[in-house]
């Protein structure tokens, strides 16, 4: 146990024993940038092989439990024709255990040895998703071959694939006459509401005077949509008329039923071999953008702008600084707690980063928007930074102190190892109203997990560590892999492209574990391979504990729905939906703004002390220094 001093409400200061860290702490992951579309290749490779070269690349991924969720479809092909040989001698390392890789590879003639395999088999796949430390070493027994695909072209081949999908679907919203005047920007938000669906031959899609109403989709299956042909055809038929016409890929039926319920007009029935459509039903469309009578009206909200200043402490320098102790550690350094030299009062938390590590990890573009965001906001729910300073060898972040510690070490002190409803209810809507303040700019925050909820001396819960956050605007996504493994959302290990959805996920995995002591798709498997096998199963096969409310297992499967624009907070009502949510009932949100509610979370300070009694600590051996330049604006 660690002894602190630290401040209570009244400005004094108080001894107390921080709570040890648990051993285990969830690091964040964050892999070097994937290219956006402005970066992308002209042609994605191709290296020739033969046909059963080809089979046994596909059989080898579609075997594998965790490639066949990521790799299918288009994106199968391009994968194997992406693939290239590579020869290894006998006792020659494929991979080295410890070592940091970029390549998966799928054994194709020899032997290897860790636990020894002769037949086809994929290893190193996690590479693909970002650069993680091997496990084991592979090492081949006799003269080998293994087919190798390299990271940064399987990030190319989603990243396409995604970009060429929303293209295709923006081509078809955009070539439609009516549906053009909405704007371009509005059809965006469209586009992402869309969903594929397939229907077999001779399926009649729209049966003429059905009534698409609501109650209508559970008789029939098919009722209120919208519905754009992605690939094939259909017939339409009147009753007494016959076939009136025909439409293909491209065209869209079914646009009234977003603004009337009305009945049908005609009969629409799929031709052979089957269409595959993407469509969008009356009610999503209506949870997202109300009642409206055309196009024209949908209309996407405003956001506020990242504006604040923060003009506190700006006259402090680092040399007025002295460590006193270490508070965390985390992926690039350390954050330690400092004390003004002179004005004994002022105590800040410090992190710094090791220049060298962020330009070795290519994170510079990472840390530029910590700091810009971080320092821009001003929040009683975030973490407050107020100012940053560099030398040759560390980048600093000077931050107001909270000693009460994270909720991770709360977590492990309470009795049963979880929070009640009622306190978890609380930390919820502190975590909510910093996601309301960021979603509000732009902001995704990206790593919601207990390690970066710090207790404030009001019991209050701030949000701290920016290194993941983003302004996502330019199209709406992004794509770099980002998060903590248990609370990434399936977009993300599907490399589909992210927003502001994620933090909605990972928000129901966090009410999740605060109620049971651990998150839901928790598994033992170092390599976290299992976990995204998990996530991408899903939230309807994880198992809730008794205790759980039906109210608060209801906004957990509302939050963790798979498809980010059905996630409560993706709605029409946006973070308002969340706010309004049952399991909320009778919290008063505007108290909570002004920090007008006492905090559940009790503080266990007991001594009094005037004056600090820290002990010195110097930063353990200096990095080399980082002079490439790239820190100029920062
Ligand atoms: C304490 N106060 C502010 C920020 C912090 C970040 C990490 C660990 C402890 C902290």
């Amino acid at each position: 146990m660690m002894v602190v001093c630290s401040k209570n409400r009244s400005g004094s200061y108080y001894l107390k024993e921080l709570p040890t860290l648990p051993t285990q702490r969830r690091h964040s992951i964050v892999a070097d940038p994937t290219p956006d579309d402005g970066k992308l290749l002209s042609e994605l490779p191709v290296y020739q092989k033969e046909e059963s070269d080809k089979t046994l690349i596909k059989t080898a991924i579609q075997q594998n439990d965790f490639l066949n969720k990521i790799i299918s479809g288009k994106r199968l092909d391009d994968v194997v024709n992406a693939m290239y040989s590579k020869e290894i001698p006998a006792k020659e390392p494929v991979i080295k255990q410890g070592e940091k890789g970029s390549h998966m590879y799928i054994s194709a003639r020899g032997r290897f040895q860790v636990s020894e395999f002769g037949d086809v088999r994929v290893f190193g796949e996690l590479a693909i998703l970002y650069n993680a430390k091997r496990l084991a070493t592979i090492e081949a027994l006799t003269p080998a071959m293994v087919w190798v695909l390299d990271r940064k072209i399987y990030q190319q081949i989603t990243v396409r694939h995604n970009i060429k999908q929303q293209d295709e679907v923006m081509e078809f919203l955009m070539s439609n006459e009516k549906l053009k005047v909405a704007g371009k920007q509005a059809l965006q938000e469209v586009a992402s509401l869309l969903k594929p669906e397939f229907f077999k031959p001779g399926t009649q899609i729209v049966r003429q005077g059905d009534r698409g109403d609501y109650k209508q989709l559970y008789c029939r299956l098919v009722g209120h949509k919208f519905f754009i042909i992605r690939a094939g055809t259909v017939t339409i038929t009147k009753d007494g008329e016959g076939t009136v016409g025909h439409c293909k890929k491209g065209d869209s039926f079914g646009e009234l039923a977003l603004f009337k319920e009305d009945y049908r007009q005609a009969t629409v029935t799929a031709d052979a071999p089957g269409v595959e459509c993407l469509t969008l039903t009356r009610s999503e469309f209506i949870e997202h953008f109300g009642v409206l009578e055309s196009w024209t009206d949908v209309k996407i909200l405003p956001h506020n702008s990242l504006g604040a200043i923060q003009t506190k402490h700006q006259d402090i320098l680092l040399a007025d600084l002295r460590i006193i102790k270490t508070l965390g550690t985390g992926g690039f350094g350390e954050v330690v707690l400092v004390q003004h030299k002179k004005l004994s009062d002022l105590v800040f938390a410090l992190k710094y980063y090791k220049k060298m590590d962020i330009v070795t990890q290519n994170q510079q573009e990472h840390v530029y928007n910590e700091k810009t965001i971080q320092m821009a906001c001003n929040s009683p729910f975030i973490v407050r930074l107020y100012k940053t300073f560099k030398d040759n060898k560390y980048l600093y972040f000077l931050m107001e102190s909270c000693l009460d510690g994270d909720l991770c070490s709360l977590l492990q002190q309470q009795k049963l190892k979880r929070f009640e409803e009622k306190e978890t209810r609380f930390i919820a809507a502190c975590v909510l109203e910093a996601l309301e303040y960021l979603h509000s700019r732009r902001i995704t925050y990206r790593d919601i997990k207990l390690e970066n909820l710090l207790i404030a001396a009001n019991g209050y819960i701030r949000l701290t560590d920016f290194g993941l956050a983003k302004n996502i605007s330019s199209r709406g996504k992004t794509f770099t892999f980002a998060g903590t493994p248990e609370y990434v959302a399936p977009e993300i290990v599907l490399n589909k492209g992210h927003d502001r959805a994620v933090d909605y996920w990972a928000f129901g995995v966090l009410i999740f574990e605060l109620l049971t002591g651990r998150t839901p798709f928790r598994t033992d498997d170092d390599t976290h391979m299992k976990t995204y096998q998990k996530i991408l199963i899903g939230i309807d096969n994880v198992r809730f504990p008794g205790y759980v409310s039906v109210k608060s297992r209801h906004i957990i499967m509302k939050l963790c729905r798979p498809i980010p624009s059905d996630r409560l907070g993706m709605l029409l009502g946006g973070i308002g939906d969340v706010k309004g949510h049952d399991w909320f009932k009778g919290l008063d949100w505007h108290k909570l703004e002004r920090c007008q509610i006492t905090s559940p979370l009790k503080s266990k300070r007991k001594t009094r002390v005037d004056t600090p009694q820290f002990q010195i600590k110097n930063i353990a051996e200096a990095p080399p220094d980082e002079l490439s330049g790239w820190d100029t604006e920062f």
